[in-house]
């Protein structure tokens, strides 16, 4: 093992700290603030000393910092409620093997409150190890099991390599991390992340009692609810669970690598990884990926799916317990059974939900050696048992984790999530298919017809046969959603456009059979139609490009279709995707051809400043402001993507600064007037209200031509669907951005 480095005085010396002479100790071997006193690791990497968290901090604390970084980054701190005033602090160990810090007037400000077995002659020494860890010890004993104390013991806001996060049943020690209040006050906050030992472990985040964030439980090779929790090379990580201890705990792959994971300020579980060429912390990883993590989303029984354009669902078989409420995307009173359980009767089977985090693990029960068919068998001879799950993932999955109570907090994945299986009715007389208006296809003639889907029938490349389009196995696309892309293409027959012929739905397969075009001339089905259609979801990812980068818009799941002179048309059921939605639509249900302006003039903008109008994360801090209204919470929740490109781009377009919109990668080889052309023109199809939005063959025209160009006005979402009358002030029931670029409500006050 490599050497030591004992609590020294500066980095000159050594010094033992004896019990036999507690004079000598206290007289040479403590750190004084006022003398600049430090002790540092052997290896030069964890510095030891007094500080104050910023420079306007007169506030002083002892804490462990990074010594060979620029930016000094502390990593734990002793005294983190009773900072000293002064710089009267002295640190020492004292004859009982205590570490304490003292101020001008010996009053004990901090103690590690640890006692001692000595041996004879032996004498107790603390050290700062190389890992950041300080510990008391005999000075002979360097078997980490026989410290007296040590600092990973009561970790503060950071969990650094070999710590040990979890918990220590044979001395009943909790190993949590909990925030700074903030970055000049280590003391702690509310936020808490820790193992919660409540049915099989999961690491919960809170913010006083409010669970914020679930890790899911562990399923053999990571944490269920962190699914890029993967093999890598920057650190390698192990879970242990027996009847000693539970914890997790990681080692850096190379020790040139500078890695710690943080609960922040803010409440965020983040990976930081020092970048020594750009002299700052990179994050690499936070726990909360997204609004889908934010706990019990969906409530019980509802499954959050962030790809959707309406992130809950009902796991199948459930309804949402109240409609209305769940319509305004108000989802945490979760879904109920359709229909109720059977349990004495015998009916009851089970619905397997493959590629999600598992549901809050507190009330549920495990067994190591059952397999699966052993646990299916349990849960079904509980009545309470909701569900089961293998406990291990690994080669081919084994034990058995069994759920008792509603199941809250899944999440789907598109790759690789668990599968737990949900009680349900027994399913397997239900008629899942619908009223059709096209022929349905066996699975199995298709498979026949293109030899099982082989390669050589791909799309185009067959030199005979039906053309194949095979719809992608999405595990909680609604079927309506299917249904309503093949009756809107089949609308669309016309003699110039691809004929459907068909589709199947069966095994899990979606698939839709279009007639042959030897020519590969697929890609003009929508454009000729006479029927007016409104996509109603134009974003981004619906644009497919073929292989010339020919833009081709898709996913026609939620198209509506306009017949004759109707302009426009309300729906009650608002799906789409936040953030292309135009207000109107949003609010109201109102759709018309300009809702897809809207979404058009979003992606304009996108494309130009290569970002995402998106990003539901740490909006709990601004929906604080909207007071207790659930409901309000939750459209304002919704909407706050609406404005955000648009009134970002209008802040730069008014101080004449829109190119600075630019994504770098395009700058220098576009053409200034051409690109601010477009934003000008992608602000005027974000504007507020429809009426001020160009039409599509009028956007058209701007964009091919140099005709003057309307003045935009400020974009953004209004409460009142009326455009305010002459003299109506106009920023009233507005939500607007404002310059510390937070939301914030203007109420109008009747007078
Ligand atoms: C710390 O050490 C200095 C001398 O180095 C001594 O004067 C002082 O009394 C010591 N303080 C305590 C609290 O032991
Ligand atoms: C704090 O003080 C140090 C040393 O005087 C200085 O290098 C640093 O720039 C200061 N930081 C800030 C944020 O003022
Ligand atoms: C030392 O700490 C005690 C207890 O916190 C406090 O009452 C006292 O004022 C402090 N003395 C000085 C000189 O800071
Ligand atoms: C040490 O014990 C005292 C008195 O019980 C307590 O106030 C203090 O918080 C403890 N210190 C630590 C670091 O646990
Ligand atoms: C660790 O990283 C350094 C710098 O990247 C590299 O030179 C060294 O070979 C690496 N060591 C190991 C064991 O991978
Ligand atoms: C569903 O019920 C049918 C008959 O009622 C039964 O044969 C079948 O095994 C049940 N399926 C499951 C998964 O329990
Ligand atoms: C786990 O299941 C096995 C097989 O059913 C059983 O023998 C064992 O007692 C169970 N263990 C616990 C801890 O319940
Ligand atoms: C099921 O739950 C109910 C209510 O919590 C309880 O009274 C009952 O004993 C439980 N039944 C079983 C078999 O555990
Ligand atoms: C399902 O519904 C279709 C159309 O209504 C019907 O033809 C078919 O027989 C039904 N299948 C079953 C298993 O009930
Ligand atoms: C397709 O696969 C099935 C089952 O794997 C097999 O029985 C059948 O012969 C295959 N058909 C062709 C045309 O390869
Ligand atoms: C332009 C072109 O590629 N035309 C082809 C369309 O398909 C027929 C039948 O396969 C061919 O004969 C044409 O050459």
């Amino acid at each position: 093992m490599k050497g030591f480095s004992f609590l020294f005085l500066s980095t000159i010396s050594t010094f033992f700290l004896t019990s036999a002479a507690i004079s000598t100790i206290s007289a040479t071997g403590n750190i004084t603030d006022a003398g600049g006193h430090t002790i540092v690791s052997d290896d030069q990497n964890f510095v030891l000393g007094f500080f104050s968290p910023t420079n306007d901090s007169t506030n002083r604390y002892l804490g462990i910092w990074y010594n060979k970084i620029q930016i000094r980054t502390v990593v734990w701190v002793a005294n983190r409620e009773t900072p000293i005033s002064d710089t009267s602090g002295v640190f020492l160990l004292d004859d009982q093997g205590v570490l304490m810090i003292v101020n001008r007037s010996n009053s004990m400000i901090w103690s590690s409150n640890s006692s001692v077995s000595r041996t004879r002659n032996n004498r107790v020494v603390a050290q700062l190890l190389d890992t950041g860890n300080l510990v008391i010890r005999n000075e002979n004993d360097i078997d980490p099991e026989n410290y007296f104390w040590q600092s990973f013991d009561y970790p503060g806001d950071t969990f650094l390599p070999n710590m040990k996060f979890g918990i220590d049943f044979r001395k009943g020690l909790e190993k949590y991390l909990t925030a700074w209040k903030s970055v000049d006050d280590p003391s702690p906050s509310e936020f808490t992340n820790g193992f919660d030992s409540d049915g099989y472990p999961q690491i919960l985040l809170r913010k006083g009692s409010v669970l914020q964030y679930s890790s899911g439980p562990w399923n053999g090779l990571r944490f269920s609810g962190m699914p890029n929790l993967q093999t890598n090379d920057i650190y390698t990580f192990r879970f242990v669970y027996d009847d000693d201890e539970l914890y997790y705990t990681y080692e850096l792959a190379n020790s040139s690598i500078v890695s710690r994971m943080i609960l922040s300020p803010e409440g965020s579980i983040q990976r930081l990884i020092w970048i020594e060429q750009k002299l700052e912390w990179n994050l690499y990883l936070t726990a909360q990926m997204d609004n889908c993590d934010r706990y019990g989303l969906c409530g019980a029984y509802g499954i959050c799916n962030i790809a959707e354009s309406r992130a809950c669902e009902c796991l199948r078989g459930f309804e949402p317990r109240f409609t209305d409420e769940w319509r305004t995307t108000y989802w945490s009173n979760g879904c109920v059974r359709k229909a109720e359980l059977n349990c004495e009767g015998g009916g009851d089977g089970f619905v397997k939900q493959s590629g999600v985090k598992l549901p809050d693990t507190r009330k549920t029960r495990f067994n190591r050696t059952m397999n699966l068919d052993e646990c299916r068998a349990e849960c079904l001879k509980n009545c309470n048992c909701t569900a089961y799950a293998n406990l291990d993932v690994r080669s081919g999955g084994s034990g058995c984790l069994l759920w008792f109570d509603d199941l809250v907090d899944i999440r789907a994945y598109s790759v690789d999530g668990v599968t737990s299986v949900v009680r349900e009715r027994n399913f397997t007389n239900e008629n899942e298919t619908k009223d059709w208006e096209l022929p349905l296809f066996n699975f199995n003639t298709i498979a026949d017809a293109t030899n099982n889907f082989s390669d050589d029938f791909k799309l185009g490349e067959g030199g005979y046969g039906p053309v194949y389009k095979r719809h992608s196995v999405k595990s909680n696309q609604g079927l309506d959603e299917f249904q309503n892309e093949v009756q809107c293409i089949a609308k669309l027959q016309h003699r110039n456009l691809v004929k459907l012929l068909g589709c199947c739905i069966e095994e899990g397969e979606r698939m839709l059979i279009y007639e042959y075009m030897p020519n590969k001339s697929l890609n003009s089905f929508i454009f000729d139609s006479r029927l007016r259609i409104i996509h109603r979801d134009l974003k981004a990812s619906n644009i497919l490009l073929d292989k010339d980068m020919n833009p081709r818009i898709s996913d026609f799941g939620l198209a509506r279709g306009l017949e004759g002179s109707d302009t426009k048309a309300n729906t009650k059921r608002v799906m789409g995707t936040y953030g292309y939605m135009s207000p109107e639509y949003a609010i109201d249900g109102i759709y018309s051809t300009k809702s897809d302006v809207f979404g058009f003039g979003v992606l304009v903008l996108e494309i130009i400043s290569g970002k995402k109008n998106r990003g539901f994360r740490h909006a709990d801090h601004d929906l604080n402001l909207l007071g207790h209204s659930n409901r309000v919470i939750s459209i304002f929740y919704a909407l706050i993507n609406i404005v955000s490109v648009g009134i970002q781009v209008w802040r730069l377009y008014k101080n004449g600064k829109h190119l600075e919109l630019i994504d770098g990668m395009m700058k220098g080889t576009c053409v200034e007037s051409e690109v601010r052309r477009a934003i000008h023109i992608g602000l005027l199809c974000v504007q507020k209200y429809p009426e001020d939005r160009p039409d599509m063959p009028l956007v058209i025209l701007m964009l091919g031509s140099e005709i003057p160009l309307p003045e935009p006005i400020q974009p953004g979402f209004y409460t009142d669907r009326r455009r305010p009358q002459e003299g109506e002030s106009s920023s009233s029931n507005y939500l607007e951005w404002s310059s510390s670029n937070r939301l914030t409500v203007t109420y109008l006050q009747p007078r």
